[in-house]
């Protein structure tokens, strides 16, 4: 499978995700130069909390390891890069100092796995629909995208998206 038949793939699964439903959050795809991202998303700030986590996919495209080393944003003055584990039969987070991203894989930041960490988030989050997000990466140019703010229900919807997209996808070795 050449790349400009995936890309087109996943454009056209994207719309997909347009019908069922979760195109009101604007979802956006980002392709710099070998990275793509894709359904990114920030939860909104539950009352009396000033932490949060933004979770999304990304794939390196490319020939050669990436490594990525977190994230900037003007909302957050810190920003982690958390995994969540079990041990001794109770739910950790831990933080990772960087994720490799090997030629053609695909990273998936999800709810009970890897995560970005938001803390001491500015209140600004409860109005806002969007925001900006840096990604940096050891060894690449920083990829800037537009992350959509989900409230609990948005964010189910987009979790029931994607496993549809996860089922109709062929495998690609
Ligand atoms: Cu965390």
């Amino acid at each position: 499978m050449n790349n400009n038949y995936l890309l087109l793939l996943l454009l056209t699964c994207s719309f997909f995700g347009v019908a069922s439903g979760v195109s009101e959050q604007n979802e956006q795809q980002y392709v710099h130069s070998s990275i793509l991202v894709e359904k990114a998303y920030i939860r909104s700030l539950i009352p009396g909390s000033s932490v949060t986590s933004s979770y999304m996919s990304i794939e390196n495209k490319g020939e050669k390891t990436v490594t990525l080393l977190g994230a900037t944003s003007k909302i957050s003055p810190r920003i982690e890069i958390h995994q969540h584990s079990m041990s001794d039969g109770m739910m950790r987070m831990r933080q990772i100092g960087s994720i490799d991203i090997k030629a053609k894989q695909r990273i998936f930041l999800q709810p009970s796995g890897l995560h970005l960490m938001f803390f001491d988030v500015k209140n600004s989050l409860r109005t806002k629909k969007n925001i900006e997000l840096t990604l940096n990466f050891f060894n690449k140019a920083p990829v800037i995208i537009q992350v959509p703010v989900y409230s609990p229900i948005q964010e189910k919807r987009a979790q029931e998206a994607t496993a549809d997209l996860a089922k109709s996808q062929p495998h690609h070795h």
